[in-house]
């Protein structure tokens, strides 16, 4: 059986590839399900132009009829943003159902991380990573994403995590698995929202370059998975820290209340947050995600 039945890699990010230019890859959960439509679509968009604008060439990452596509086109991404949570979120092991099927999906931050490293993309761009999530002593809800970082090659650039999880054992489950986790321009771990969590970050590396080279020299060596940029939201869009740990706490409760479990909590607690935040929390969302496409773009064009 032939890979190229199930992956479909753009013509624009093959010649990208082929010519050695920079690629940066985006997911499409974070379209799907990670903010409400129409923002979803225009954010993902702008995404894409700010990308451009840097000298890389996007590639939004999807599973459309059963492939997983690299390089998805403006109309696949209004497709993915219109039907919204109707769209099976996917991660690795949704996978191997979904493409057997001819199915389509959304993708998380482990099936972006695959279907990239087999496209040969080795950066990507997102807003916030899954995690360790509190209380996971008893639930064991640990996001497949951390498991991704520690299998495969590709370099996340995300503002952190929420905390909606617990960023003390998102650490710890990183440096077990090995996962290096680069604050940029920071020694502290950024919390999405806000620039500040009170956790350190294991390096900070001030340049694109350095962090190019960090990289290089783990691919050289051929050490299994990825690595972790934690970019923080510029100042002037932060929350304020109580503010919206007051909210988060709020949705938590709500979540635990109503017995929300699995893959729907994630996507519960995001749609929550915005809500509660009267949708002032989706207008620091864009703007962190535009702020990692850029450094993402700069990584990629340094690497
Ligand atoms: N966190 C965010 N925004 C998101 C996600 C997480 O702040 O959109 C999405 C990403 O696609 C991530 C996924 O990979 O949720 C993690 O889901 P889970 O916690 O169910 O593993
Ligand atoms: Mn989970």
């Amino acid at each position: 059986m032939n890979l190229e039945k199930y992956l479909q890699v753009s013509q624009e990010v093959r010649e990208a590839l082929a010519a050695g230019k920079p690629v940066v890859a985006l997911e499409s959960t974070i379209i799907s399900h990670g903010m409400p439509y129409p923002q979803n679509v225009e954010t993902a968009l702008n995404v894409e132009r700010i990308i451009r604008e840097e000298g890389a060439v996007p590639a939004t990452i999807a599973i459309i009829g059963g492939k997983m596509v690299v390089g998805c086109s403006r109309e696949q991404i209004e497709y993915l943003g219109r039907k919204g949570l109707e769209v099976t979120k996917a991660s690795r092991r949704d996978l191997p159902v979904l493409l057997s099927r001819g199915e389509d999906g959304a993708t998380t931050v482990t099936t972006t991380m695959i279907a990239a490293s087999l496209a040969g993309v080795r950066v990507f761009a997102t807003g916030g990573i899954g995690g360790v999530h509190r209380g996971a002593e008893t639930t064991m809800d640990i996001s497949a994403d951390l498991e991704e970082l520690a299998e495969t090659q590709v370099l996340v650039v995300c503002a952190g995590a929420k905390s909606i999880l617990d960023l003390g054992l998102t650490l710890e489950y990183l440096e077990t698995k090995g996962v290096p986790v680069i604050g940029y321009r920071t020694k502290e771990l950024p919390a999405f929202y806000t620039t500040r969590s009170g956790f350190a970050v294991d390096y900070r590396l001030d340049t694109p370059e350095e962090i190019a080279n960090a990289f290089r020299v783990k691919l050289a060596c051929g050490l299994r998975g990825g690595m972790l940029v934690t970019n923080p939201i510029p100042e002037q869009y932060a929350m304020d820290y109580d503010y919206i740990n007051e909210n988060i706490n709020a949705a938590i409760e709500e979540c635990n209340r109503l017995g929300i479990k699995g893959k729907q909590t994630t996507p519960y607690l995001l749609d929550k947050i915005q809500k509660l935040t009267g949708g002032e929390s989706l207008k620091a969302n864009i703007q962190l995600v535009y702020n990692n496409a850029r450094l993402a773009a700069g990584i990629a064009k340094a690497l």
